[in-house]
């Protein structure tokens, strides 16, 4: 299995959830400008998208998309989905709230348009971030375990430090409890991401 990544961006999602997983796999580091690998390939040959992540499967599958990608991996590693009813269900909800309404800002406040977009976009963003932690009841998302969808909400954070956001006390503590699970600090050992 190998895991196209490119450094810090929302593939970490991925790579820390691979590495939580336990699952054997292969990096390849992207170059987003010139879609070029670091195996010296042409990325957009594996992912005609483009985009960050994409994880080519040992019988040849492409798997893109975030939360397709995380399901699937929470489908291998059952402990990183939550339990009970309605669980999938549960879990996809909160991938598509963070991907669609969290994630996609993000994107608003990297390339804006103008000042009034990003300020926009960064009022969403805290906006959707202090619903996040109004409903963390316990250490994770989804109780005392970790799931596929704190690794994403994880990145988010991290993505929130570097624009220097102040968070909720509730996502300050959740980021420094996902922080310093040794899976989390491998993958941002192998990103280059560590003394951030
Ligand atoms: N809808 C995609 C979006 C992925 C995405 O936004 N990837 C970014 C990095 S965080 C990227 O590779 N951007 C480069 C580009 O779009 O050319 C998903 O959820 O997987």
């Amino acid at each position: 299995m190998k895991l196209y990544l490119a450094p810090g961006a929302c593939s970490l999602s991925e790579h820390i959830a691979l590495h939580e997983a336990g699952l054997p796999f292969e990096r390849v580091t992207v170059d987003l400008r010139s879609k070029r690998t670091d195996e010296g390939g042409d990325y957009s040959q594996i992912n005609p998208k483009g985009y960050v992540p994409a994880l080519v499967l040992d019988d040849g599958h492409v798997l893109t998309e975030n939360v397709a990608i995380l399901d699937w991996i929470a489908e291998q590693c059952p402990r990183l989905a939550p339990q009970g009813d309605r669980a999938r269900t549960r879990l996809l909800e909160m991938l598509a709230f963070i991907s669609t309404e969290i994630h996609k800002q993000f994107g608003r406040t990297f390339f804006p348009t103008s000042d009034a977009e990003r300020d926009a976009a960064f009022e969403k963003i805290d906006k959707r971030l202090n619903y996040v932690a109004e409903r963390l009841e316990s250490a994770y998302l989804f109780g005392p375990d970790m799931s596929v969808a704190d690794a994403y909400l994880y990145v988010m954070l991290r993505w929130a430090g570097g624009k220097k956001r102040a968070l909720p006390k509730a996502l300050a503590d959740f980021k420094a409890r996902v922080e310093a699970r040794p899976a989390v600090q491998m993958a941002l050992q192998h990103e280059g991401l560590d003394r951030d």
